[in-house]
């Protein structure tokens, strides 16, 4: 198929692979195509509808000239407070983790709350199940987030049954799959998606590197239907942060008793009557996951602190 597009008509499309001002571009016939981005204001994220143009400059084959309202947008705080886009339009976020790298919790509690703050469904993978006796050290905490809803499945890139589940789990949705470097993300897209390393992208093959972690976002179509978005890993994230009040809806558990405190403000900083500090003490809610919400809660604080004063009338 060539692209006999009228100059100035635009069609539409989804962004599979962004880096820097190139983009691959899907479009409505499931044909990939190389875009540029048009000026200097525009940004795209993997996941994003966009509007594009076909180009007439050598190397690319289109331009892309707008960004159509995002649903959600999945985005990381960067150390200068700004928030940066890391994929948009999705519906569940997969949390993956592993015995290998040592993991962190705190970091996967940071991407729940995101999870939860915009919309998304949100389950946890624990990975590489085939390294048996240190994926115990997992189970405690494991059993946590069960308990407290999430649903946990267990795979490798050994495991069929792991894939199946997992491929249940993936069907009808736009997931992203996040988490440290290393837990196998990639891996286990390898195993969902048939033929992945074949489909060689345009952008991250100009950037070849020779090193094996992922360094932009993939998004992918599974055969068992959704789509999948592979992320590069992280040593840390947190997602830009609500209000102070808002920061408990991240932690499904502790906003299910913060409506019994008893000032409706509490922060549950150890307030009178506070009905999380009783949860706590009495085992109810799991001491690493109240230190999580915390942790947060102190950003958002400082977060707020920073914003500009407000105008006064
Ligand atoms: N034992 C075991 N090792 C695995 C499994 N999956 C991946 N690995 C290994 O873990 C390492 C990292 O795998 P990747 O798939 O590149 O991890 P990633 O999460 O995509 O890493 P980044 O792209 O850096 O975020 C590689 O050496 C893999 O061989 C598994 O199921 N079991
Ligand atoms: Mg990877
Ligand atoms: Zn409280």
């Amino acid at each position: 198929m060539s692209l006999h597009l009228q100059a100035g008509v635009s069609s539409a499309g989804r962004v599979v692979a962004s880096h820097g001002r190139d983009a691959s571009v899907l479009d409505d016939s499931g044909r990939r195509i190389h875009c540029r981005l048009q000026g200097r204001r525009l940004a795209v994220v993997c996941g994003d509808r966009v509007l594009w143009i076909a180009a007439r400059s050598e190397g690319t084959a289109g331009i892309i000239v707008e960004v159509l309202p995002r649903a959600n947008l999945l985005a990381r705080l960067t150390l200068r407070g700004e928030a940066e886009p890391v994929a948009a339009n999705l519906t569940q976020l997969v949390a993956v983790v592993a015995p290998v790298p040592a993991p962190d919790f705190g970091l996967c509690d940071r991407y729940l709350a995101a999870a939860e703050w915009n919309g998304l469904r949100a389950c946890i993978v624990a990975n590489k199940s085939d390294l048996a006796g240190q994926a115990q050290l997992l189970a405690a905490v494991l059993d946590d987030y069960s308990r407290i809803g999430y649903a946990v499945l267990h795979a490798s890139r050994r495991s069929a049954d792991g894939a199946a589940a997992l491929r249940e789990r993936l069907a009808g949705e736009t997931s992203v799959l996040v988490g440290q470097s290393g837990v196998g993300k990639s891996s286990l897209t390898n195993v969902l998606v048939p033929g992945v390393e074949a489909a060689v992208d345009v952008v991250s093959r100009a950037r070849a590197t020779g090193r094996h972690t992922t360094s932009t976002s993939s998004l992918y179509g599974l055969p068992s239907g959704g789509e999948l978005i592979d992320s590069p890993g992280v040593r840390d994230f947190s997602p830009p942060l609500p209000a102070p009040r808002a920061v408990v809806d991240g932690f499904r558990e502790i906003a299910g008793i913060s409506g019994h405190c008893r000032f409706r403000d509490c922060l549950h900083r150890r307030e009178p009557g506070c009905a999380v500090a009783a949860a706590c003490d009495d085992g109810r809610i799991s001491a690493r996951r109240f230190a999580s919400y915390r942790r947060l809660l102190e950003l958002a604080e400082t977060m707020a602190e920073r914003a500009p004063p407000r105008v006064r009338r």
